[in-house]
């Protein structure tokens, strides 16, 4: 009777565990990113709702683990294996509900929960390769027919999915793997890399503070647009007093500032105290002139495709800019160069990368990702909201 519910349990399992790989490493792989767009949130929630399935599973089998661990008395392989599951499914478990509930949980949980999700994944999937190879062909990698196995040997094996969990992931970041790279690598990985070139911006400050984190590059159009300093233009246009159009020559003329932000995700990640240098949305506003019936400002990215708003009284505050530098250097075009928006009391996906023209309306426009399930509300916290 327990054997059948618990070879039933382990296929339930299987196939469960597959699905969640599969969907998880679409969800993460930045070079999925932008083909499964449309995907991302039905694909989400299927990824949440099966794993939530995995924990149902694992808290099925809790009361026949007893007698399964009778039965494996004599496997050291199997009751190791069991071990190693039910570490795993219990460390993505935690990371994993700490992900839902990143906007109520303190600065930088989400990030670790993120890393650690990643990281059981990056060590769960040569694992669940060599399993299911070695069950289909009956192959055994550990002696069966040992005595019986003592408890140091099991809890041994918990351990060990930890650490091994840990260096797979430092092994991934030292080979670059993609998607695997460090999570908190050196500044210098984010330099400008190619066109950009051609937009000379104005002198940038030298940044007082490092900042600490990664940004990883999202984009829904391949491959990254890119512009030319003689043809860029800047709009800004709809309910204003006189429209303005830039090209590159006049936008890095009007005044700067400087100022060092947060920036988050709502996927997890962030980075601290980046040093943005540009035009404050505010300032701009002004040299056009508001028209009092315009409530939303719109932003539309020069790939085409990406759109989003924010409430004029957002769209005001001191510190939404269109930086054209970033830690002491030109904005790389990977990151939205030469001009993108930062709204650093707002999700990430607020701020439009590559803005070409920016639209004062009367009316709320839904953005790229709101359309395909992202919440409208995008502070960081519900406080935020009260402050402005
Ligand atoms: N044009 C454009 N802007 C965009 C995006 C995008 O895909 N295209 N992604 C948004 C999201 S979800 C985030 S978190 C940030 C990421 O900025 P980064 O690519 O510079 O890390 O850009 C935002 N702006
Ligand atoms: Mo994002």
């Amino acid at each position: 009777m327990t054997a059948k519910r618990l070879a039933r349990l382990h296929t339930w399992n299987g196939w469960n565990l597959l699905f969640l790989l599969i969907t998880g490493v679409i969800l993460y792989m930045p070079a999925l990113r932008s083909w499964t767009t449309s995907l991302r949130t039905p694909l989400k929630y299927l990824h949440i709702g099966s794993g939530l399935l995995s924990l149902g599973l694992l808290a099925t089998y809790l009361p026949l683990a007893g007698d399964h661990f009778d039965r494996l008395r004599q496997r050291a392989g199997q009751k190791a294996n069991v071990w190693l599951l039910a570490g795993l499914l219990l460390g993505w478990g935690l990371s994993g509900v700490m992900l839902i509930l990143n906007r109520y949980l303190p600065e930088g949980v989400a990030e670790s929960a993120l890393v650690w999700h990643d990281r059981l994944t990056w060590f769960a999937v040569p694992w669940a390769l060599a399993h299911a190879v070695t069950r289909y062909f009956k192959l055994r990698l550990f002696a069966v027919g040992e005595p019986v196995l003592e408890d140091r040997r099991v809890l041994l094996a918990g351990a060990g999915t930890v650490v091994g969990a840990w260096l797979w992931g430092r092994l991934g970041a030292t080979l670059g793997v993609p998607g695997m790279e460090a999570a908190k690598p050196k500044y210098s990985s984010h330099q400008p890399i190619e066109p950009g070139a051609a937009f000379v911006p104005p002198p940038i400050v030298e940044p007082a503070v490092k900042s600490k984190g990664r940004f990883r590059v999202y984009t829904v159009v391949e491959p990254i647009p890119t512009f030319d300093a003689r043809t860029w233009q800047f709009t800004v246009k709809g309910l204003v007093e006189k429209e303005l159009t830039f090209d590159w020559e006049a936008f890095r003329q009007l005044p700067k500032v400087t100022q060092v932000s947060d920036f988050h995700c709502i996927t997890g990640w962030s980075v601290y105290s980046v040093t943005w240098e540009g035009v404050r949305l505010s300032d701009l506003l002004d040299l056009a002139g508001v028209k009092p019936g315009a409530a939303y400002v719109k932003f539309i990215s020069g790939d085409g495709v990406y759109t989003d708003s924010v409430a004029l009284s957002t769209a005001r505050l001191g510190d939404v800019l269109l930086p054209w530098a970033m830690d002491g250097s030109p904005l790389p075009t990977a990151l939205g160069g030469p001009v993108r928006l930062v709204v650093p009391q707002m999700y990430g996906y607020k701020s439009v990368k590559w803005v070409q023209a920016i639209e004062l309306i009367d009316r709320e426009h839904i953005g790229f990702w709101e359309v395909l399930g992202y919440p409208a509300d995008a502070w960081l916290r519900k406080e935020g909201a009260a402050d402005v």
